[in-house]
């Protein structure tokens, strides 16, 4: 796995930001040819930095998908900025992720939204842009205001113009990163797709399939914390504890006769069995626990604080 020539071997770390919803987790799940990172058509879907790994003949890369860059207040959107910061300037490489679709009748909006970001990467060398999303813009030229505007917020960047979902500018996108990253060997093993935890991966795939199942506000009151994860042979028992906010987020939660719980739990299972390989056993329960998305100890249990 590990080149002998060093010289021209890569490894160091890229980081991926942008406002919540640019499609970060589906840019690094893409690139890394895995999912890590669980993906929702909602903002703020990842909550904490999420690593992916992707190993070349001569390079090797640690992904770090930042949660959006928010400007609302809480303690867990503190939490969230703080993340994303750090995982900015521990990185080699910075990609700021925009999603140009949002823009395109509106580029004015570009100024007003990205400056914060612009102002959090003043004085990094290695930044890009990538204007994702490109397929969801049928006429490409309704791009150029909005590919024009980005220029002028960011005069000293490149901007490339990629599609997280079908792949489209994501070869050259690695082109352009990889020659910017410190020449060292390899850290992991090349079958590694990610630093983080199977459990943290479990407690995550249980959120993205209730995130999907519920409405409005129910999905950011929703947190996954995993009790017990038991292996025994080819078999692996995992409690799922999922924490919301109010009794009526627990009904919607569970949903008629159990249904919400029972499909989201099924669908997570399968999900869970694919990535480790084995045949896994959910069970889950759902607790009112007011306020744990401004409590520190129950924020420290689920890796964000
Ligand atoms: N059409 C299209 N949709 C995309 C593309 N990239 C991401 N999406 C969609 O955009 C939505 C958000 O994607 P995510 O990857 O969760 O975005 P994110 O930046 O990680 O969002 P947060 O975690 O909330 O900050 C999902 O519905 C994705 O399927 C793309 O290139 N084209
Ligand atoms: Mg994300």
């Amino acid at each position: 796995m590990l080149t002998e020539n060093t010289e021209n071997h890569r490894f160091g770390t890229i980081a991926l930001a942008g406002l919540p919803n640019a499609g970060k987790s589906t840019l690094m799940n893409r690139l890394v040819g895995e999912k890590v990172a669980i993906v929702t058509p909602r903002p703020q879907t990842t909550r904490n930095r999420i690593t992916g790994i992707l190993t070349g003949k001569d390079f090797q890369i640690v992904f770090l998908d930042t949660p959006g860059i928010n400007k609302a207040g809480g303690r867990i959107n503190e939490f969230l900025n703080k993340a994303a910061m750090e995982g900015l300037m521990s990185a080699d490489v910075i990609i700021i992720l925009v999603d140009i679709a949002r823009y395109v009748g509106k580029p004015h909006l570009i100024q007003k939204e990205l400056g914060l970001l612009k102002d959090r990467v003043r004085g990094f060398a290695n930044v890009f842009i990538a204007a994702n999303k490109v397929d969801k813009v049928k006429d490409k030229k309704n791009m150029l205001p909005v590919i024009q505007e980005l220029a002028d917020l960011f005069p000293e960047r490149d901007i490339l113009p990629v599609s997280a979902i079908n792949g489209e500018g994501c070869r050259a996108l690695l082109e352009k990163a990889i020659p910017l990253l410190p020449q060292g060997t390899a850290l992991y093993p090349e079958e590694q797709i990610s630093t983080l935890p199977l459990r943290f991966m479990a407690a995550e795939i249980i959120r993205e399939k209730l995130f999907m199942q519920t409405r409005q506000e129910v999905p950011y009151a929703l947190a996954v914390e995993i009790e017990y994860w038991t292996e025994q042979d080819n078999l692996i028992r995992i409690g799922a504890l999922i924490h919301v906010l109010k009794n009526s987020h627990k009904s919607i939660v569970i949903g008629k006769k159990g249904h919400v719980l029972k499909t989201a739990g099924m669908e997570a299972r399968q999900e869970i069995e694919s990535l480790t390989g084995k045949k896994v056993f959910l069970e889950t329960w759902v607790k009112v626990s007011p306020g744990w998305n401004e409590n520190r100890d129950i924020l420290s249990t689920l890796g964000m604080g």
